[in-house]
Formats: C-alpha cells, structure tokens, sequence
C-alpha cells in the first residue's frame, strides 16, 4: 500500500519508524531534554541518524494532565526546529491539533500533520486538504488534562474502530486521498490498560480501513503497569509493544528509541520477509 507524505512516497514493504521529536518542557519521557531549539534540532538530526523514516515536532506535550500552551508558545517552539530541518532526507510531522499551527509548520516544510484531535475542527481539515501533507488521525476519549480519569467503553475496540472509520470517510470527502492517510488507536488516551491491550491484541481489525496503521507505544504507561518500570527503563517493554504492533498490522510505530527500533525492526522484517 503507498503512503504519499508531502513530497515524498513510501511503498511500505517495511515498517516506517517515526522519531518523537519533544520541543517541551513536560514531555512524561524526555521532558526538558530537548526543550531548547537548537538542542531538539540536534536530537532530531541524531534520530535520522539513528534511521529515523520519519520525525514528529512537537510543542505541547497532550501527556495525561498536561497544561495547554498558547499558539505562539507553540509556534515558538517548533518553527525553528521544523525550519533548521527543511531539507532533511525524512519528512517532517507536525504533532498539533492547532490549525494555526498546522498552516504555519505546513508552510515552513512540514510534510504530515499528526492530529490527536482527528481533523475534528473544520479548519484543521482545512489546513490539511488545502496542502499536500499527510495526516495522522488519532482515537482519544476525553481531553488530555482529564482523559485518564474515568474511561469507559462498552466494547473499546468496535468503537475506536468505529470512529476512525467515521474520520476516515470525512477526511476523503474533504479531498485528500486515502493515501494521505493514517490512523492511529491512540494507546493511553483516555484508555485504561485492559482498554489498551484490546487494542494491541486486535489491531488487525483497524487494518480493514484500509489506510495506513500508526502505534504509538514507546515508553507509555501501560508499559510501566505491566513492568513495574518507571519511563526511563521501559526500553526493552517498547521494543517488544513496536513488534507485536507490527506483526498485527501497524505500517509506523511512533518511539523515542529509534536506533533499538530499526534493529529490532530489521530483525522481524528478515524473518518475516517483506511481509512484516
Ligand atoms: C502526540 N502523541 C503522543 N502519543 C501519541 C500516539 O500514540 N499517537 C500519535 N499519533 N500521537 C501521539
């Protein structure tokens, strides 16, 4: 299945790895490393480096509890990272659900807008479909600063299905190609971890969408409830979530650690063959 991504197109015959790229004070992993611009640029360049596929900018973190930031706060924080990259053999994510945010990045060469919000504002559908970018529609029950209070499903997977399936059919019909367009189950927004480990073991079923599958589950605490590990040893629970997500269907695993990932990728790829 191809992924068209801006300017640049994947065939998806591997696993695409996108590296989280935190411009923020309060990220819940690497939370104040890589707040200064020029040292996210740094870490960014790094995670090419590292075999990165793909890099996902952002200004505000959307971690339960989380305190919303202004759009110039934002724009402050990710627009010199996004412009230092222009030029950069990966594309460039925009992780915002600001519309205003979406267009400025748009224009300062970013190549997908990751939405936690699902285009749910007409005027994020419209930053997207009046560009080439791709985009990353998300499941999330609630608001981040209240999400992981009290989340409730009668059956998680139907409808998170359900609703990606909805936004999926809202996004084409606001003119951008199916090939434009990821879904994601949002592990950890508004789910509990039995709600998050329905939706790892059924993953496959959000493959019958039909576009592309983005997992997100590197260093989460669903990973430090089935560990007991705090965020900064929760490598090796990642490296085996990003697996399992690929072998049930997820096309992009979204993490920290991208060198551990490729490899780890590289690995089930050979086994798998092109199949994984
Ligand atoms: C911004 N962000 C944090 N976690 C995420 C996830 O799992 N998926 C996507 N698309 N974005 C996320």
């Amino acid at each position: 299945m191809l992924f068209h991504c801006g300017n640049f197109q994947f065939d998806l015959t591997r696993p695409l790895v996108m590296g989280i790229v935190n411009v923020t004070p309060d990220s819940f992993f690497d939370g104040g490393l890589h707040l200064q611009g020029r040292d996210a640029l740094s870490h960014a360049q790094q995670l090419i480096a590292e075999g990165a596929d793909i890099l996902d900018i952002g200004g505000e973190s959307t971690r339960p509890g989380a305190q919303p930031v202004s759009i110039q706060e934002e724009l402050d924080r990710v627009l010199p990272v996004i412009e230092g990259l222009r030029g950069t053999p990966v594309p460039i994510s925009i992780d915002t659900f600001k519309p205003e945010v979406m267009r400025a990045a748009i224009v300062a060469g970013a190549q997908m807008v990751n939405d936690i919000d699902a285009l749910q504002d007409p005027a994020a559908m419209d930053a997207v479909a009046g560009s080439n970018v791709a985009v990353c529609l998300m499941h999330k029950q609630g608001k981040p600063q209240t999400m992981q209070q009290q989340p409730e499903y009668q059956n998680v997977v139907a409808e998170v299905s359900a609703f990606l399936s909805a936004r999926v059919a809202a996004t084409e019909a606001a003119g951008i190609h199916r090939t434009r367009i990821v879904i994601d189950p949002g592990f950890g927004f508004g789910k509990t971890l039995a709600h998050n480990l329905a939706l790892l073991r059924e993953l496959k079923r959000l493959t019958e969408l039909g576009v592309q599958l983005l997992a997100g589950l590197s260093r989460k605490s669903m990973l430090g409830a089935l560990t007991g590990q705090d965020a900064g040893h929760r490598l090796p629970a990642s490296i085996a979530a990003a697996l399992i997500a690929v072998q049930r269907g997820a096309g992009i695993v979204r993490v920290h650690d991208v060198r551990a990932t490729v490899d780890a990728l590289k690995v089930l790829t050979a086994v798998n063959g092109d199949a994984a």
